[in-house]
């Protein structure tokens, strides 16, 4: 574990959330978006730990731009901008929503007043199920609802810390090690659960074995090279391939399973859902709040 290393990772993407919470996203692309974010993480020496996920009203997550995606962000559209930021395999994760429209002030706002509760009470030994509890409270409050199968984690795989309050076994909170708590909320006419989408755009290794294809093994090694099991997107390959080769030799990793496609998640009752994130790392005496 590298304390600085996570430091730096985290500062570097709470600077980058806050230049994407100022800037006004209406009329460009989630290409322009996603490349532009991504680009400025680069350009503090670090690297993306997954590609910048900008999704849009129903969408709770897990969309990122395809190759060229001339998809643009409209007026009244509630965009989640998810950043992950990596030095040296050290993650730092965190989100913010930007929508221009007041009416959807409310349910924003929600989702970083119960993030701000949830840090609040997160320290060494604090139960991710009373974390899970504060979100869930605090959501309700307002009159909204938390998306229960949506929840934070450990940057370390393998944990997660829920969004609402679930009975039954809960782990503690560990010193020194980082944890991502981010509520997604939606109104309350939402089924306040999450379902897979058709769309995949975000892509990650999951095997190493030859597919005995030249041309897709050629690209399941650059992959491995650039990546390793981090997500990736094809846009990030397109240096390489033009878009059709790519998007084959894509499929058949997929087919043979050395590439697993992460879908995209959507509201239950297709209601708008909001999203706010950030990385702390719990100590002996306190906690990093490191994407502050
Ligand atoms: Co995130």
């Amino acid at each position: 574990m590298n304390f600085g290393c996570y430091l730096q990772a985290g500062k570097i993407a709470a600077e980058v959330r806050d230049s994407a919470r100022k800037k006004y996203h209406v009329g460009s692309t989630l290409f322009e978006i996603c490349e532009s974010v991504e680009a400025q993480i680069r350009s503090m020496n670090a690297e993306p730990a997954f590609p910048v996920n900008t999704s849009v009203n129903e969408v709770a997550a897990h969309y990122t731009a395809e190759p060229n995606d001339a998809t643009l962000v409209k007026e009244g559209d509630v965009l989640k901008i998810d950043i992950g930021v990596h030095v040296d395999g050290y993650i730092a994760d965190t989100a913010v929503t930007v929508c221009y429209d007041p009416k959807h002030e409310a349910l924003v706002s929600t989702a970083e007043t119960a993030l701000g509760e949830a840090v609040k009470i997160a320290r060494t030994n604090t139960k991710a199920s009373d974390i899970g509890r504060v979100i869930e409270t605090t959501i309700t409050k307002f009159g909204f609802k938390p998306i229960q199968n949506l929840s934070g984690h450990s940057l370390q795989p393998g944990k997660s810390i829920p969004n609402i309050w679930t009975r039954g076994s809960s782990f503690a909170l560990l010193p020194n090690e980082a944890y991502a708590i981010e509520p997604f909320v939606t109104t309350k006419d939402g089924q306040g659960v999450v379902y897979e989408g058709k769309t995949k755009n975000i892509f990650g290794i999951t095997s190493r074995k030859p597919v005995k294809d030249k041309e897709a093994d050629d690209l399941l090694g650059i992959i491995w090279s650039r990546y390793k099991t981090l997500p990736f997107a094809l846009r990030w390959l397109t240096d390489k391939y033009d878009e059709k080769d790519l998007r084959r030799l894509a499929d058949m990793l997929i087919r043979k399973k050395n590439v697993h496609a992460y879908p995209i998640l959507v509201e239950g009752h297709n209601k708008i859902v909001v999203q706010a994130e950030h990385t702390l790392i719990p100590t002996e005496s306190g906690v990093n709040i490191i994407t502050l």
